[in-house]
């Protein structure tokens, strides 16, 4: 069995942060040894990674993606492999994708088409959630098999009326399903059928600059939602999961339920974080880069957002990787913000972005390894073996440089995708070492993995409950 030993680096995980040596043996996490010590000065190995002067942390664990996945009338860009690969490069070693049920179809159907479009081609381990797009007696009883298959949480919408959105009843149901098979409800909430009616009536007035993308996902049509699930979830006794959380009335509609005790969660996104209703103003159609649901806010609500991260109202950050290129897809709305594809590329970034969160003072170096894979490997059953550094856990390990310094950019990204989000933002810090149960992937700065070394990962129930 080979034997890796990475020496001398600052071990971050979401509890500790020690100076100590960890020695990895096959796929997995042997064993940590304090730096110095003669027990990790007697560790045989076929390699040794220096890491003085680096932190070792946790591979990330990215709970939101869309890769290839068909939507708005065309195709996410990301294939599992480009993704994954993107993924590796910035110290992402695990990812959970959203299979989708077909209209009329089974969950399993779904299940099966998302294996396909994944088997052999990813460079990092990925997982599946499952989307509910037609609730009905006999998907409601095939979500007791996913769950024990390891298909373990279910997203359901309010929003989007004709292609995946639920009404209450369907919502209701589900959960209480979930609530007696363990399973997890993730919640898009937004307002979809009062949405539609204010997209007809700005589309009327002439209003039909991605702008008003934003305008009409109104912030309290978010926090309305989300309320309702809240109080669906509290009537079938089951938890809630609500994903992509960027208005701040919705984050205190989380806040304040579970204030009162309730099992509610929620997750942000770089995206709410960093970037504005600003930026979908951008002129000559730029703007149509920002455009995904929920849409970007204005800038006051980023204090609210980090605020939750830091008092623990929202326990992840995931991507919703969801890239559509601007030329080619993005366009198929210019001159009707409702026909542009909705979604933003960021799997790659996820780590670095939440790392400069850190240098800015936003979250400590231990929320950061918390929000970014400990947090979402106990949320959707993967942890110990993902999400930190311990013996017996999978030696998903990044060594990660904190002083190096990065511009993002779409000319040397590798997501497959023409433009980035981020374009021209300064970075300090990179993945610089990227081990996927022991296998690099990312080795001094350069890809060197393979495409059919991820695998499969079926999870167990959330371990926040
Ligand atoms: N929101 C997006 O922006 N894209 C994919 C699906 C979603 O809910
Ligand atoms: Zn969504
Ligand atoms: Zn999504």
């Amino acid at each position: 069995m080979s034997r890796t030993v990475i020496h001398g680096g600052l071990v971050v995980t979401a509890s500790d942060e020690v100076h100590a040596d960890v020695l990895v043996e096959g796929g997995r996490i042997a064993a940590l040894a304090a730096h110095g010590t003669d027990a990790a000065a007697s560790w045989n190995a076929d390699r040794r990674i220096d890491a003085t002067g680096k932190y070792v942390i946790p591979g990330g664990v990215d709970a939101h993606t869309h890769m290839e996945m068909p939507f708005g009338g065309t195709m996410s860009c990301d294939t599992f492999e480009t993704g994954t690969r993107a993924a590796a490069w910035g110290g992402t070693t695990t990812i959970v994708d959203f299979a989708i049920q077909p209209k009329g179809g089974s969950l399993r159907e779904g299940l099966d088409t998302w294996h396909e479009k994944a088997d052999g081609r990813c460079s990092v381990d990925y997982g599946f959630h499952m989307i509910m797009s037609d609730v009905n007696e006999s998907s409601l009883k095939q979500m007791d098999e996913l769950t024990a298959a390891g298909v373990t949480s279910f997203k359901l919408f309010t929003a989007y009326p004709g292609v995946f959105y639920s009404d209450d009843g369907q919502i209701l149901r589900a959960m209480q399903r979930a609530g007696t098979n363990g399973g997890l409800v993730m919640m898009h909430a937004e307002n979809g059928i009062a949405i539609d009616v204010l997209v007809e009536q700005a589309l009327a007035r002439g209003e039909r600059d991605p702008r008003h993308h934003g305008e009409v996902r109104r912030a309290l049509l978010e926090a309305e939602a989300t309320h309702r699930v809240i109080r669906l979830s509290q009537v079938a006794g089951a938890p809630v999961y609500v994903v992509h959380v960027s208005a701040q009335e919705a984050l205190a509609e989380l806040t304040r339920a579970r204030d009162e005790g309730l099992p509610v969660f929620g997750e942000t996104c770089p995206q709410y974080l960093f970037l504005s209703t600003d930026n979908l103003a951008e002129p000559d159609f730029e703007g149509a880069k920002y455009v995904c649901s929920t849409p970007l806010r204005p800038k006051e609500h980023q204090a609210a957002l980090w605020r939750g991260l830091r008092t623990d109202d929202l326990q992840v950050v995931s991507t919703d990787h969801c890239p559509f290129c601007f030329k080619g897809q993005k366009d198929m709305g210019v001159g009707d913000f409702s026909k542009i594809p909705n979604g933003m590329p960021g799997v790659e970034h996820r780590m670095d972005l939440l790392h400069q969160a850190v240098v800015d003072g936003h979250v400590s170096r231990r929320r950061w390894i918390d929000i970014a894979c400990a947090a979402p490997a106990r949320m959707f059953g993967l942890y110990p073996r993902k999400g930190t550094i311990a013996p017996g856990s999978d030696a998903d390990i990044v060594v990660y440089d904190p002083q190096a310094q990065q511009v993002l950019s779409a000319g040397t990204h590798h997501m497959n995708v023409d433009y980035s989000a981020y374009e021209g933002k300064r970075i300090t810090g990179r993945a610089e070492t990227v081990l996927s149960r022991g296998v690099p992937v990312v080795e001094s700065g350069a890809y060197v993995g393979r495409a059919g070394h991820g695998a499969y990962v079926p999870r167990g129930l959330c371990q926040y409950l």
